[in-house]
């Protein structure tokens, strides 16, 4: 039987400190991969530190058992102290125990949370520790904790990757010369701005034709040229066979192949593979099918001052076919690489009223 829970205190200033401590510790942790990136931050009941952790990556350990264990080795005791931690304690067992269970055994008597887990899987921390006789606080800093989880909140509150569209093309939204040349569109600095991309995500996605016409690696790079240590899975959306000597058979991440042209069918099948962030690389038909199927997160548009006047754009039909049912995005940074310019934009959901027709008045577009 649960208890009703006591009334619990505001976090105080020093928990308030330790939780922009725990952030930049979680900050630590790999940006890729299936799990969160958590910090942690145990305090004696005065406020004083009293050990850190962060999570190192999938099957390591969370970032409260970290602190606990840093804690216990140097024979700290935790009876009666708090624990401040970016995300909800789970209360599962996955590839590791419970940090619900770390934290009671430990004799923690308080715990201060950024932002709620929305695993289902591993939910319901807060409910256990309360249940417990525990004081839980949760929300601090919670903006913070939702910036620095963006990719991997969404993902799972979204039960499937999160998608990034990259599009590299000319001033006049060309991928490539009606002679289907398309080496290098973008510069040296672009493309290296690209490749630390790649090696942020879980999985780069191309459709078959952009395999088979552009023959990418699929690789991420350092700026050396040498294969970064993380490689995202390779996978090739289509049908079509790829030749035995097609580069993105050589080293690197792990190739898939995935023989449909449903989107749905291939997020659910990345996401059982728990990729919480794919990177779609084109060419047009894969980038057409993921903005039609609605499942666009953000677009990293890489724009090469060239004209090209010819020659196929980066998005295939989207069966648009009015400007008033155009796709509207919200440009969320702006970055010069070289001579070209990086525009960062994510999709906006409420297009429809921030596009009302120009008011009473002169047309705005008197064209002759
Ligand atoms: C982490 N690190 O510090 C915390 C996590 O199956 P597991 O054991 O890898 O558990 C992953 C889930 O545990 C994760 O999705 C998240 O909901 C929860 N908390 N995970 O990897 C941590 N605190
Ligand atoms: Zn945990």
């Amino acid at each position: 039987m649960s208890t009703e829970p006591r009334p619990t205190t505001a976090a105080t200033a020093a928990e308030v400190a330790a939780m922009d401590r725990a952030l930049e510790l979680a900050a630590r942790g790999p940006v890729h991969g299936p799990n969160p990136r958590v910090g942690c931050v145990l305090l004696a009941p005065d406020g004083t530190t009293l050990a850190e952790g962060w999570h190192r990556g999938a099957g390591s350990p969370h970032a409260e058992a970290a602190a606990v264990s840093e804690a216990l080795a140097r024979g700290t005791d935790l009876n009666g102290a708090t624990a401040v931690v970016t995300l909800e304690p789970c209360a599962h067992t996955g590839r590791t125990g419970p940090c619900t269970r770390v934290l009671l055994d430990a004799g923690v008597t308080r715990v201060v949370v950024a932002v709620k887990d929305p695993d289902p899987v591993a939910a319901g921390g807060e409910r256990v520790l309360l249940d417990a006789g525990v004081d839980v606080v949760t929300g601090v800093r919670s903006d913070q904790g939702e910036q620095l989880l963006r990719v991997w909140l969404r993902a799972v509150r979204q039960g499937r990757p999160f998608v990034t569209l990259k599009l590299a093309t000319t001033l006049d939204g060309r991928v490539a010369a009606s002679d289907g040349s398309s080496r290098w569109i973008t510069s040296e600095p672009a493309r290296r701005h690209a490749h630390a991309v790649r090696a942020t995500v879980d999985a780069l996605a191309v459709g078959t034709g952009t395999a088979l016409i552009d023959d990418p690696e699929l690789t991420a790079r350092t700026t050396s040229g040498d294969l970064a240590a993380h490689q995202p899975l390779r996978v090739v959306v289509g049908r079509r066979e790829l030749p035995v000597g097609a580069r993105v058979h050589g080293a690197g991440g792990e190739l898939v192949q995935l023989a449909t042209h449903d989107v749905g069918e291939v997020l659910a099948l990345l996401a059982a593979r728990e990729v919480r962030h794919v990177l779609v690389e084109g060419g047009p038909t894969l980038a057409a099918a993921v903005l039609r199927a609605g499942v666009v997160d953000e677009v990293h548009a890489y724009v090469a001052p060239l004209l090209l006047g010819a020659g196929p754009s980066a998005v295939g039909d989207l069966g648009i076919t009015s400007i008033v049912a155009a796709l509207h995005l919200e440009v969320a940074r702006v970055e010069r690489l070289g001579p070209d310019v990086l525009v960062v934009a994510t999709p906006r959901t409420d297009h429809r009223e921030t596009h009302e027709p120009p008011g009473p008045g002169p047309s705005t577009l008197e064209e002759s």
